[in-house]
Order: structure tokens, then sequence, then C-alpha cells
């Protein structure tokens, strides 16, 4: 069978309940990992890895687009989510009547992409109310598919987690595997650290950049890390590091705080550049990024 892989967009109000379904999903034994806060501009809920797929979820209009697809436009590495994700979870609670935002609720009626609404919090209503709800919905968002659940006594997860599958494309995984499951926190760190280049630096920056995390040690009230900027060029390194290390101070400072909010601890964060001329094309290293699957 064929490897398939994507993203998915889970959105929805505050407390319609898209962190119990990622806890259900985590109920189903498979292996994920979440994240405990938000980042700034984006956040990873999760990625669910079977042995054939991926499912990298973001509840947030941006997401990152993985370091596997190099070869492509740098500049459209954030885009929105309607552009970008494969499939978008639009979720609901029961009683829950509309969204407020005029022009968001238009996109997703006019989503090209595959809508799955989850009417969550089924478990609180009768029959016929889910009946008048289910009715009010396939009225409203015409495109969706409307799934009635209950993420927290798990009910219809195993469903909607079968029929994203079936609507991924076919594709190799994102994110390493392994990776994932060994040190999750450092692929987040390689992430944030990328995010922050992404933004701060012109084009061919972000391009010529990865980025590791060497060291990781949490201690009772602090967590020291130190991850190494790899470029090409020795141009590079002094772009990266900017005006008396300005530049590299401003990435190392955003990247700090959303990685105190991710953690929720004090961070200390060691960055410093180094060139590595073949990194790219380097097969050991390629490898351990995950490019090869
Ligand atoms: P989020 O803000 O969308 O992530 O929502 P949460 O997952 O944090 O859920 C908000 C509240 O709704 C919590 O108290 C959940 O226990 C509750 N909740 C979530 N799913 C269900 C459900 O299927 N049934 C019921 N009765 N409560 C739910
Ligand atoms: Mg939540
Ligand atoms: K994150």
């Amino acid at each position: 069978m064929k490897h398939k892989a994507g993203f998915v967009n889970i959105i929805g109000n505050p407390n319609v309940g898209k962190s119990t379904l990622m806890n259900a999903f985590i109920g189903e034994k498979l292996s994920i990992i979440t994240s405990k806060a938000q980042t700034t501009r984006h956040r990873i809920l999760g990625i669910v890895n079977g042995d054939d797929f991926q499912i990298v979820l973001s509840d947030t209009p941006g997401i990152i687009k993985p370091a596997y697809e190099l070869q492509e436009s740098m500049m459209s590495f954030v885009k929105s989510a309607f552009e970008d994700a494969d499939i978008l979870v639009y979720m609901v609670e029961i009683g829950e009547q509309e969204l407020k935002d005029e022009a968001f609720f238009k996109k997703i009626t006019s989503s090209k992409i595959p809508v799955l609404l989850l009417l969550n919090k089924i478990d609180k209503s009768d029959q016929g109310q889910l009946e008048t709800q289910v009715q009010l919905w396939a009225s409203k968002v015409p495109n969706a598919e409307i799934i009635p659940i209950s993420a927290l006594e798990g009910f219809q997860v195993k469903e909607v987690l079968d029929r994203i599958i079936e609507l991924l494309p076919e594709s190799p995984a994102f994110y390493p595997k392994d990776q994932l499951t060994d040190k999750p926190e450092r692929f987040f760190i390689n992430e944030n650290i990328r995010e922050k280049i992404l933004i701060h630096y012109k084009k061919e920056i972000p391009y010529a950049v990865e980025v590791d995390t060497e060291e990781f040690f949490e201690e009772e009230k602090i967590i020291r890390i130190r991850s190494v900027i790899m470029v090409e060029r020795e141009t590079q390194k002094g772009i990266i590091i900017g005006h008396k290390g300005s530049a590299l101070k401003r990435v190392g400072v955003e990247a700090r705080k959303d990685l105190e909010a991710f953690f929720g601890k004090q961070i200390h964060l060691e960055l410093y550049v180094k060139v590595n001329k073949n990194w790219r094309s380097n097969q050991n290293m390629l490898k351990r990024f995950g490019y090869n699957q």
C-alpha cells in the first residue's frame, strides 16, 4: 500500500473540543505528539503516525511547511490553511448556531479542499436535537461532510481518523517518524528557530539553512538548549549573525519566548552558526533531517 501524508487544519471556536479530539486520537493508540502551548504564529497540535500514513494536525490558519520540501520556494513557506492544508476540519459543538466571522465562514463554504464538519458533544443532545443540528449545518455548509461525534466519549473518533486517512494524498511522510518519537521536543525547537529565520531574513537565507538542536538539558527550573544553525557559505553566516550579532540575537530572543510558552519553563537558548558546505548533498545529513524516507 502506498504511503499517505498531509496537513489537516482543525478550526473552530474556543471550547468546542479540539484538544479533546486530539486526546481521543491518542486513545486510538497511534504515536502522536502534542504541544503544550502555542507559538505566536502557528501550532502543530499533533502528528498522527501509522505504518503507512502521517497526519499533521494544526489549529491555526498559518502552517509551517516541512523541511522536506526544501526545493520549493521558501517564500511560500508559510501560507494560509485554505491554500495549503489537504483537509479542513471544522469543529462545532451541539447547540452552536454560527461562526461569528462572516468572511471566515465564506472561506469554509467556498473551500476547494475537502471539509469535514465535526458536530461535537453529541453525548449532550437527544436524537431530535441532533437531527435538527445536522440539517442546520448541512444547509449552512453544503460542501462539508458532517460527522456527529463525541470527542469526550470517543464516539465516532475512529471514523473521523479513517475518513481523514482516506482523503489524504499519496505522499511520503513530511516529518521523520523516528525523530518524532525519540525527541519530539528537539523537533519543535528546530521548527521554531527555522520559523524565526523565515520571518526575518531574505529568501535565499532560509533556503540555505538547517537547524539542529544538539543539547537539551532539562533542570528543575530551567531548560538549557544549544542549537546550531547550519549554512552553506561564510557570507551566509555573516548575514545570519548580523551587525554585532544583532540579527541572531533577535532570532534567539523570539524563539526563546515561544519555547518558554511551549515548555512552560524558563529557557536558556544558545544559538550558534556553523558553515557546512555540503549539508544539502550529504546523504547522511539528509537522512537525518528526514528528506529521504
Ligand atoms: P478546545 O478549546 O476546542 O480545544 O476545547 P477543549 O477540548 O479544551 O474542550 C472544552 C470543554 O469541552 C472541556 O471541558 C471538554 O471536556 C469539553 N468537551 C470536549 N468534547 C466534549 C464532548 O464530546 N462532550 C462533552 N460533553 N464535552 C466535551
Ligand atoms: Mg484547546
Ligand atoms: K509549536
